[in-house]
């Protein structure tokens, strides 16, 4: 933890003026250390965030920088042809007295944006008009970048959603069992290794290019996107980290596992989880009204498999990182990635009982 000096003394980095009033933790992120500060100038208060981006998963910071810099700025230029302003629509990051986005330390790695005015987000929500909306920030989000260049994009994490290496590496982990934990979580390792044929099918699909990579978030979870706290509406997608080339299931998926989950992602109530289906029909309607005219027959009837595969892979990576120590995803206590890894593990085998009428959904909706 860095203490308030420290905070502030990072945001004049951001050259950020006026008095420094304060600052909270948010702790709804699993892998980067956000704080929202507050400052105030000219009789106003203006808040900030700022984020310590967690190196140990993000190797390559300043390129993935570069990224999120390149697309936010691309979004914005097409947001502006059609709005006269951007400025809750896509995120906005602050610039160093050197015109970099990112100010490094001895605490770390840091970047700074503007907290987007009257926004909220959900970790668990029932509003079906919330999803809904959820759904289409995350289909506009990829609209917006289907012409993006390809080959301008860093790949931030390689082989992220690559389900048979996240198998392999799993079965290392429990080979290596370095924690002395498999033996008491062999009924979850089973279950995991039950899906795996099913979980690596889209991955192998891409592979005989029978799947299209395009430009994807690849972390479509709801506390992902910004409200519009009064009216509901969505506003700009956040944590771009993970932009990349990827499935666009796999974005439905993700959205799927942890959105239209009756229950939050650390639920140890197993019986309170769920795939509610009202939740993913109002996901699907939102997603599928803005991405249906681009899909290929194969995206379209691999929709519902990416919600199976997503929670599957979430889970099985849930579970890794308890056999290898809780070392990538922030725990707060010792058995938490267990219990993370149980919740999906129960949607997934609810998923499997709902598959047709997953299904069915989407063909509705196409
Ligand atoms: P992580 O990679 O740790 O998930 P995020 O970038 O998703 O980090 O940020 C964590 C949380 O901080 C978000 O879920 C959201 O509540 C809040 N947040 C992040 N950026 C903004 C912003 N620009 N405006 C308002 N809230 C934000
Ligand atoms: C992490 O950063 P955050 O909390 O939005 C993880 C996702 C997982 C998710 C599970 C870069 O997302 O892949 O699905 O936790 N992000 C990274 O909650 O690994
Ligand atoms: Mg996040």
């Amino acid at each position: 933890m860095v203490n308030d000096q420290q905070l502030e003394n990072v945001c004049r980095n951001f050259l950020i003026e006026g008095e420094y009033l304060s600052s909270e933790i948010v702790t709804t992120g699993h892998i980067n250390t956000t704080y929202v500060v507050y400052f105030k100038t000219d009789g106003e208060v203006k808040d900030y965030i700022l984020q310590k981006i967690n190196t140990y998963v993000f190797k390559n910071p300043i390129e993935v920088m570069d990224n999120i810099s390149n697309i936010t700025e691309y979004i914005r230029k097409k947001i502006k042809k059609v709005k006269a302003t951007a400025k809750r629509d896509v995120l906005h990051y602050s610039k160093t007295a050197e015109g970099k986005y990112y100010y490094v330390n001895d605490d770390g790695f840091w970047r700074c944006s503007r907290f987007i005015d009257g926004s909220v987000t959900y970790n668990l929500t029932s509003d079906l008009f919330i999803i809904e909306e959820s759904g289409k920030a995350f289909g506009e989000f990829q609209m917006h970048l289907a012409d993006y260049p390809v080959d301008k994009l860093f790949i931030a994490i390689p082989h992220f959603h690559n389900t048979v290496m996240r198998y392999e590496a799993f079965k290392e982990s429990i080979a290596a069992d370095s924690e002395k934990r498999a033996e008491k979580v062999a009924a979850e390792i089973q279950g995991y290794l039950d899906f795996e044929d099913m979980a690596t099918e889209m991955y192998k699909m891409q592979r005989r290019g029978e799947l299209p990579l395009k430009v994807t978030h690849n972390d479509t979870k709801c506390n992902n996107v910004l409200f519009d706290a009064e009216t509901g509406e969505h506003l700009a997608v956040i944590d771009l980290d993970t932009v990349m080339p990827g499935l666009v299931a796999f974005d439905f998926g993700d959205a799927i596992r942890f959105t239209a989950n009756s229950a939050s992602e650390e639920e140890t109530d197993l019986t309170k989880v769920y795939l509610d289906m009202d939740k993913y029909e109002a996901f699907a309607r939102g997603f599928m009204s803005k991405v249906a005219p681009t899909l290929s027959e194969n995206e379209k009837d691999t929709m519902a498999l990416g919600a199976i595969t997503m929670t599957v892979e979430c889970g099985m990576r849930f579970l890794t990182d308890y056999l290898n120590g809780d070392k990538y995803f922030a725990v707060a206590y010792p058995e938490h990635n267990l219990d993370r890894a149980r919740c999906q593990l129960a949607l997934a085998r609810d998923m499997l009982k709902k598959y047709e009428d997953m299904k069915r959904i989407i063909k509705k909706y196409c």
